[in-house]
């Protein structure tokens, strides 16, 4: 496709997007949801994934992007600014203090960025995105990486001109009711079940309803406080989302998070990565190391606390990892960032397993698949060498 098209398409597509996310702030009555989805047992029908979800505009647009002149990195580098696509109000995730500080385990991996690509964690410019404007966001370079939330499927791979790079939270879908009106999924027939849109949420749920039988009303809302107002007005049966998000919004509940009740039940993968533009391989790089250097230090046992120790290890691996000589040289795997990032991610924002205390652990969630790959879970960075 020549460059001309390209451009062409990119624009059809930001417009798209941007007539989406119109017509749902221009909604006159901002409680109403969008009703998506009506399913039965009966239907074979595929879910009709409609307005916002970034699933189902992968099926009818390709976003294609062609590279400007050099690396987002060079840009990044001169800006001395990360630009970081990522919300305000996701509890554990990123979270705008009153203070005006934002935390969160997002948060914490953007700052991770800033620390690896210029040397100092708080050069980072949150940018707060709703859920449907995430990919809009990076397709038009107001954002140099999103963090937010974000699950990493092969539409959005494929389709939002989005490279995924290595997963930091390993999370499934779950179902968050009333306590004592559903025992499980199975007693939820004909059940309506509120959504964020813009989601994978949306039409998970619809195919697991299908995939089990039962009829399901999906309601989709456009954050989180539409669809916690509606539940408390008794218009949703069952609120779904991501486990870790269901954990987090039962502990800000008015009545209490004894009133709800997270089923067993987990009907989806949700692996929460960060992603970039597509076609810049330098910049992708250079976020993907700054993730892997948390994980390969929790790995290694060092923390924010320990690592200034650990400059005098007598092991290599250590060594070429935190930037200090061995056999004369530092290593320099060429990715185009300073010798000693990982020294930075790790004396400035922590490990995997800080960040994850910090920020999941208080929402009563364990380890479970994002534990290290020695300890049974799914972290495994690849050998700095
Ligand atoms: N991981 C899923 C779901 C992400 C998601 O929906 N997060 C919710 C949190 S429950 C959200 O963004 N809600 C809207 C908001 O309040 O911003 C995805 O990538 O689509």
């Amino acid at each position: 496709m020549s460059r001309l098209l390209r451009l062409l398409s990119l624009l059809l597509v930001l417009a798209l997007g941007a007539a989406a996310c119109a017509s749902a702030d221009d909604d006159a009555d901002d409680t109403a949801p969008e009703v998506e989805e009506t399913d039965d047992a009966d239907s074979e029908e595929e879910p009709d994934e409609s307005d916002g979800d970034a699933d189902a505009d992968a099926d009818e647009e390709t976003v294609e992007l062609t590279q400007g002149d050099g690396s987002l990195l060079d840009a990044v580098i001169a800006a001395d600014e990360v630009r970081c696509g990522t919300r305000d109000a996701l509890p554990g995730f990123a979270v705008l203090q009153p203070d005006g500080t934002h935390e969160g385990f997002d948060n914490d991996f953007c700052r991770a960025v800033a620390a690896a690509v210029l040397g100092d964690a708080e050069k980072v410019n949150f940018i707060d995105l709703e859920t449907a404007d995430r990919f809009t966001a990076l397709q038009s370079g107001e954002i140099d990486v999103l963090i937010r939330n974000t699950t990493w499927t092969a539409s959005r791979d494929g389709g939002e001109g989005a490279t995924f790079l290595t997963t930091n939270f390993y999370d499934g879908q779950g179902m968050m009711v009333e306590t004592g009106a559903f025992e499980s999924l199975d007693d939820m027939d004909g059940a309506v079940v509120c959504v964020a849109s813009g989601t994978t949420t949306e039409g998970n749920v619809a195919t697991e309803f299908a995939r089990r039988g039962l009829s399901v009303e999906v309601l989709s809302f456009e954050d989180t406080n539409l669809i916690q107002e509606a539940f408390l007005a008794g218009r949703c049966d069952g609120w779904s989302s991501d486990v870790s998000q269901l954990s987090a919004l039962r502990t800000a509940y008015p009545d209490g998070e004894s009133a709800l009740t997270i089923l067993a039940e987990v009907f989806s993968k949700e692996p929460l990565a960060p992603a970039v533009r597509d076609g810049d391989t330098a910049w992708a790089q250079a976020v993907n190391w700054a993730v892997l250097a948390t994980i390969q230090a929790e790995e290694l046992g060092i923390t924010s606390a320990n690592v200034d120790d650990f400059l005098g290890s007598d092991n290599p691996i250590v060594q070429r990892f935190l930037g200090v000589e061995v056999d004369g040289a530092v290593l320099d795997p060429g990715l185009g960032l300073p010798t000693d990032f990982n020294y930075q991610v790790i004396s400035q924002v922590g490990n995997y397993g800080e960040i994850f205390e910090r920020h999941i652990t208080p929402l009563g969630l364990e380890r479970g698949p994002n534990a290290q790959w020695l300890d049974g879970g799914l972290l495994y960075a690849p050998p700095y060498r």
